[in-house]
């Protein structure tokens, strides 16, 4: 896709949710056989209608160093999968109990918790499957897939995702202070949204310098992703996020509203995203698209 500065962001993130829909569709198997069910739970929550943010950043992560299409397809698309899972397995009654997801039922509503928490298992796995398929290892070298792979399985697991999510989960109902909530926000979300721009730019061919600013460019955003979710969580529309808001402050949840407020909170979010795009600064037009998504990270309404 040629890119320009003067880039129509709707335009690239619509064609980019395109590809990674199709590919979703192509690698995910079709419900059959004694395992219909759980295919079939697999499915339900990977088209229920995401942003598919994290794939996107992958895809735009490579187009920022070089001009490959395709290659980073398989991975773009793990991501969606463990993002999926962690969503799954997040919104069972055993962690935050909720209902509604993407506007739909949750999986567990639908399949019953057993087939949700298997749903979860066979969606992290399958990622790391499609990591490891042939079609990367043909135009990728393996020393470079190893590394995407392990920065990939890093952010997902305890140093990352899992890991802020159990923090999270302690802290629930009780007082915490930036210091703790700087870090649930960068390890549950911030760690993947991070390892999905960086993964996208080393199949891309990135060297260490453009790692370092790309990775720079991922924590900034990431965090800036968790507290606009914080935000919308007060200020956000219901029907247009898909599930139901004010879910933070009735856990005792701690967001950076609940310990700076609202105003403190905003000005944060803004410079963590002007502090994105100066990250960007060794990179000409082709990272426009990722300067465009700093900037619709805070400005999004879902
Ligand atoms: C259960 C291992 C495990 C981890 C859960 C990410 C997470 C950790 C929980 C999700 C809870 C949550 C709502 C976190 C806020 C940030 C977030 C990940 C929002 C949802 O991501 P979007 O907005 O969702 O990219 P879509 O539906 O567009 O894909």
């Amino acid at each position: 896709m040629p890119l320009q500065p003067d880039l129509d962001l709707k335009t690239y993130l619509s064609k980019k949710r395109e590809m990674v829909d199709a590919a979703l569709k192509d690698y995910l198997p079709e419900p059959e056989g004694l395992t219909s069910d759980l295919i079939e739970a697999m499915r339900y929550s990977l088209f229920a209608g995401g942003k598919r943010l994290r794939p996107i950043l992958c895809l735009a992560g490579a187009d920022a160093v070089g001009p490959l299409e395709k290659d980073p397809l398989p991975v773009a698309c793990a991501l969606e999968l463990i993002h999926t899972y962690s969503l799954i397995h997040d919104d069972l009654p055993l962690m935050d109990d909720d209902d509604l997801r993407r506007g739909k039922p949750t999986s567990h509503k639908v399949f019953g918790e057993p087939m949700a928490l298997l749903a979860g298992d066979g969606l992290l796995t399958e990622a790391f499957r499609l990591m490891t398929s042939p079609e990367m290892s043909v135009r990728i070298s393996a020393d470079r897939l190893l590394r995407v792979i392990r920065l990939i399985a890093h952010a997902a697991g305890y140093g990352g995702m899992v890991g802020g999510q159990a923090v999270d989960i302690q802290w629930e109902g009780r007082k915490a202070d930036l210091q703790v909530v700087k870090f649930m926000h960068t390890h549950k979300t911030g760690a993947l949204i991070t390892a999905s721009v960086v993964s996208g730019a080393m199949l891309g061919g990135a060297g260490e310098s453009e790692i370092s600013a790309i990775t720079a460019y991922g924590e900034h955003i990431g965090l800036a992703f968790q507290i606009a979710d914080d935000i919308l969580d007060i200020e956000g529309d219901s029907a247009a996020l898909g599930k139901r808001v004010g879910a933070d402050i009735q856990k005792g949840k701690m967001t950076y509203p609940a310990v700076l407020g609202m105003e403190e909170s905003k000005d944060i979010q803004n410079t963590l995203v002007q502090t994105a795009i100066q990250d960007l600064r060794p990179f000409g037009s082709s990272a426009e698209p990722l300067r465009q998504i700093a900037r619709y990270i805070i400005e999004r309404k879902t």
